[in-house]
């Protein structure tokens, strides 16, 4: 186990106030369109908000290719009685008819060739050059690429998640926060009302100590005066830097569901994950947290 006094942390950066910046900030809820190039603009608007969102970034064809991966997957891992893939928990659950479903299904990208190709697509390759040099997709660490689904439905034990930062996690791997994004790729239509991403702009700029514990994490559910509601159309992607703190709204339609895959870009010391891999404390606490609400 690494000695966390000895660790590399996160390298902090400095906020960018708009007036000191000689990129213009652009207005918070800002879309962006994906090219060949991060633009200084978008550069500027992750470095001070610590996310982006890029519209229609998936055809429509390829938001379908996704779907249909996710209940191939889904089906494959239930017929087989999977309980855990790689170490890490299934989240089983109900979906809108009441039939057995995974809520988060990790390492996806290991077990479908379509998607692996996708995600190795050149058009994302500009978003590696966001946070240096040396990133990776973490196809095969942690929790791999995660395909989440939210059911809203009376009864259901997964319509939402609470509040979280996604690096946190390397302390239950010995070690401090190392720097990463997490890109989501967003195959709904959701507005407020279907609940979605809730993320807390500028808090990657937090330090530690607000990263660790400004919120409970998972359990804390509320509304925060300064979340900003992510609104998204399917093929869209958001972009958010690991420190920053973020949550999943419950919809407020009823048997409502919200599909999206989440791929990590990661820096620092790989942390391999194969079929021998133990499990992670904090995978035990979600399974445990799951058990409670009554799921699996
Ligand atoms: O589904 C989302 O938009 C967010 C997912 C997320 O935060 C996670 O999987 O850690």
């Amino acid at each position: 186990m690494t000695d966390l006094s000895t660790s590399e942390p996160l390298a902090p950066t400095a906020p960018t106030a708009p007036s000191e910046s000689l990129v213009p900030l652009a207005p918070l809820g800002t879309k962006f369109k994906l090219e060949k190039q991060i633009t200084p603009e978008q550069q500027a608007f992750l470095d001070h908000y610590g996310y982006l969102h890029f519209e229609n970034v998936l055809s429509l064809e390829e938001v379908q290719m996704v779907r249909d991966e996710q209940d191939r997957l889904q089906a494959q891992w239930i017929a087989e009685k999977k309980e855990k893939i790689r170490g890490v928990p299934l989240a089983y659950g109900k979906g809108l008819n009441h039939e057995p479903i995974l809520h988060r299904m990790p390492f996806c990208s290991e077990f479908s060739e379509p998607l692996r190709k996708l995600l190795d697509d050149v058009r994302f390759d500009p978003i590696k050059g966001l946070i240096g040099e040396n990133v990776r997709v973490g196809h095969i660490e942690q929790d791999g690429v995660v395909m989440n689904r939210y059911v809203n439905i009376p009864g259901g034990v997964h319509p939402r998640l609470g509040w979280h930062t996604d690096g946190l996690r390397d302390i239950f791997y010995g070690r401090m926060p190392q720097r990463m994004l997490n890109f989501g790729l967003h195959l709904d239509r959701i507005s407020a009302k279907d609940g979605g991403l809730r993320i807390l702009p500028c808090t990657h700029l937090q330090g530690f100590f607000s990263m660790a514990f400004k919120k409970p994490y998972f359990i804390s559910h509320h509304t925060d005066p300064n979340e900003l509601c992510v609104e998204t159309n399917p093929g869209d992607m958001t972009v958010h830097d690991g420190r920053l703190w973020h949550r999943v709204a419950q919809s407020q339609v009823e048997n409502a569901e919200r599909r999206s895959l989440f791929v990590p870009y990661m820096t620092g010391e790989p942390i391999i994950k194969d079929e021998n891999s133990p499990t992670a404390l904090y995978q035990v606490i979600a399974k445990w947290m799951r058990k409670m609400k009554g799921g699996k």
